[in-house]
């Protein structure tokens, strides 16, 4: 088994600050930190005395209860000294109203830019910190942004959703005219088709944030498109794909087959998780596109044209494509294939003792619902199937959970999806033997995270 370690970045660029290497790892986050240093026996001795602790009175796998407790010397301060919170009167709620937000101690968990891309003054992306989220919904304020040419906070009352080509009737919307529609609220993953990208050819990026942030999940609600095109008489049978266009300065507009439309499963977004669309999600009108990669949800959703054939726009003729060993780029493959990725142990996070960890990662399939994961930690050698959690949603994010074990040893951790279809999740070899090295979109291989002896977590690959 061959490792490729990454040429992009070095451990010199990870030692020099100017590469985050996931500072957020809930294991070496700096509330454990600043405990770890009053405790006597150090890191080590700390994790394993909290994990009992923990353990305490509950169910757990009977290695994590092994862990003999070893207290600090004369008790821990944190239980002996009784803390200001137990003593006086907490905040009161703010009298102006308020919108709630994280804890301080959690400033680190945010969305960021990738030090494998070009950096620039208006950047275009950012990534969702995958490694520090819990379950299947990104919380709205860390879900991915991906702009063309920069976000906008459009005021909604002037916003208008126009109905135009092979319809009886055009029509001009406004906000309030979509939302007295009946609506539908469906979660759903969102992933750019360049999720990924950059890992084509070699390792290239530290975190699972960089390798596969560009992802999110969330509870959309909004109207069937499909009801809108009733609405204005549009031509179901002739009408074979719309158009859809936004109103942002990037012209983004995109080619939605007319069958997808008519599944029901394509809608008129304004809300994300329960409230209003965020303005960096298209704000106030946004396509929501299941299973599809990000590009066709376009975001402030201005104008569906109704036609008959492919319109071949800029962001499908010359990008968004896929590079085949042949020379040829594919068009039009725009299904987010079934994938998965282990969020933690991830790269950048490390590991302090040997003994329990929950290995926890998402899979999705922009086809329907994931059947099984597998989780191996050697590589790909045996292999295990992960728990999965409910809800499995079709073309939703859906969580898995493993226990596992750490022997302290070098461990290659992976996890392959399989999905209903009995699509099974590739392997970087057998994705570049029908996608070439060169390719950039759509890169769903099988991702390694190497745990190695001192329990640094590192992205690697293996062929
Ligand atoms: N109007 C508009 N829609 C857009 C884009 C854009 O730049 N403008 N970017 C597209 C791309 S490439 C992706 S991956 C998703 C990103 O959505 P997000 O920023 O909500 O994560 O929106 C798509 N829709
Ligand atoms: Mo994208």
């Amino acid at each position: 088994m061959k490792l490729i370690e990454g040429d992009r970045v070095t451990q010199e660029d990870l030692s020099s600050g100017r590469v985050h290497k996931a500072p957020e790892s809930f294991l070496n986050r700096d509330g454990i930190k600043t405990v770890v240093t009053e405790a006597k026996n150090g890191r080590r001795d700390f994790i394993r005395s909290a994990f009992a602790a923990a353990a305490a009175g509950v169910a757990v796998p009977a290695v994590m209860a092994q862990g003999n407790p070893v207290p600090a010397e004369g008790g821990d301060p944190n239980i002996l000294n009784l803390p200001e919170h137990s003593k006086g009167l907490g905040q009161g709620v703010d009298p102006e109203g308020s919108y709630g937000k994280p804890s301080k101690y959690e400033a680190n968990v945010k969305r960021r830019q990738s030090p494998g891309l070009t950096q620039t003054t208006q950047a275009s992306v950012s990534f969702a910190p995958l490694q520090s989220l819990f379950g299947i919904v990104t919380p709205s304020g860390l879900h991915f942004e991906r702009h063309h040419q920069g976000w906008w906070d459009i005021d909604p009352s002037k916003h208008r959703l126009m109905l135009n080509g092979m319809v009886k009737s055009p029509k001009v919307f406004t906000l309030d005219e979509i939302m007295r529609l009946p609506s539908v609220s469906r979660f759903h993953f969102i992933e750019c088709g360049a999720n990924t990208a950059v890992d084509w050819g070699n390792v290239a990026v530290p975190t699972v944030q960089y390798t596969h942030g560009m992802l999110s999940c969330s509870e959309f609600t909004g109207v069937p498109l499909i009801t809108l095109l009733e609405l204005a008489g549009a031509d179901l049978k002739n009408g074979k794909f719309v158009l859809a266009e936004g109103a942002d300065g990037s012209s983004m507009t995109r080619t939605i087959p007319m069958s997808l439309i008519k599944s029901g499963e394509v809608f008129v977004a304004y809300g994300q998780n329960g409230e209003m669309l965020r303005p960096e999600q298209g704000y106030p009108l946004r396509l929501i596109v299941p299973g599809v990669q990000g590009v066709s949800w376009v975001k402030y959703l201005r104008r569906i044209e109704v036609g008959d054939k492919p319109y071949a726009t800029k962001d499908e003729a010359v990008h968004y494509i896929d590079l085949q060993p042949s020379g040829q780029h594919r068009q039009y493959s725009s299904i987010q294939e079934c994938k998965s990725v282990v969020t933690t142990p991830s790269g950048g996070q490390v590991l302090l003792d040997k003994g329990f960890y929950n290995i926890t990662g998402l899979a999705w399939s922009g086809r329907g619902k994931v059947k099984r994961v597998d989780v191996s930690v050697d590589g790909g050698r045996n292999w295990r199937t992960a728990r999965l959690e409910t809800p499995v949603l079709s073309k939703a994010l859906t969580r898995f959970n493993l226990d596992w074990v750490w022997d302290g040893k070098p461990a290659i951790i992976q996890s392959r999806a399989i999905d209903e279809t009995g699509f099974v999740q590739p392997t970087y070899q057998q994705l570049r033997a029908v996608r070439s090295t060169r390719s950039i979109y759509h890169n769903n291989a099988i991702q390694s995270w190497l745990v190695q002896e001192n329990g640094e977590v590192k992205n690697v690959q293996v062929s």
